[in-house]
């Protein structure tokens, strides 16, 4: 399986953590983002016209959106990342898998303007991003008042992989993630999942772990 990749790219990086997650190994084929713009080349148009990356390979399937890749992963190789199939949790992860896209386009966006001087109105580009956060902790608090710790049920999905990178990053963009606590406390709860890999600037939860308590005598 390879997927066209960059360091860089959050939405890439979503399919790098979802592999990890779910125990599958993948080929990487470094793409030149930026300054190269190669995701616009001839080759990866081929591939993709809409000319965005990642692009997932697997034999004669191609795919070019993430979303689609978080679920081909899991359903080939860790199908609880999928949900229980209760109607009302599968209505979650579809609706936070639709709204992952305004997290791309305003996060995002505001990140490209501000790493990689992308033109663009940063100001309503933040102020989208910062109403996409609002509503995003609003879902986290109700399901934190339903005894869930993540976006669809109390064990993550799909629907978390899907958001949580913009959302991480969402400083290199200017917006800060203090005002946000459960936002804060479900990023802390990805962090710390087992197989959890990092990308730059976004780093594995590191617990101060209380020293072993060792009685005198037993060394
Ligand atoms: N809807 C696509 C969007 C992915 C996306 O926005 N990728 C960025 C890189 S992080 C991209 O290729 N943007 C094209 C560009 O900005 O030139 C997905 O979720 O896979």
């Amino acid at each position: 399986m390879k997927l066209y990749d960059y360091v860089l790219s959050p939405s890439c990086y979503k399919v790098r953590l979802m592999a990890a997650l779910a125990g599958v190994k993948l080929e990487t084929r470094p793409v030149d983002f930026h300054p190269g713009a190669e995701h616009r080349g001839t080759e990866l148009l081929a591939l993709n016209p809409a000319g965005s990356i990642p692009i997932l390979e697997d034999g004669d399937l191609i795919l070019t959106e993430s979303a689609a890749m978080l679920a081909y992963l899991a359903a080939r190789a860790a199908p609880e990342w999928l949900g229980s199939g209760a109607p009302e949790e599968a209505a979650r992860i579809q609706q936070w898998l639709s709204f992952a896209h305004r997290l791309t386009a305003s996060l995002g966006g505001a990140r490209l303007h501000e790493m990689l001087q992308r033109p663009g109105d940063i100001g309503a580009l933040q102020a989208q991003g910062i109403a996409a956060l609002r509503e995003l902790e609003a879902g986290l608090v109700e399901q934190r008042l339903r005894g869930m710790r993540f976006l669809a049920s109390d064990q993550p999905t799909v629907a978390d992989i899907a958001c949580f990178p913009y959302v991480a990053l969402a400083p290199d963009g200017g917006i800060p993630l203090d005002p946000y606590p459960a936002i804060r406390l479900w990023s802390r709860a990805i962090r710390g999942l087992d197989n959890f890999i990092e990308m730059p600037g976004i780093h594995r939860l590191h617990e101060l772990k209380p020293e072993p308590h060792v009685e005198p005598g037993e060394v």
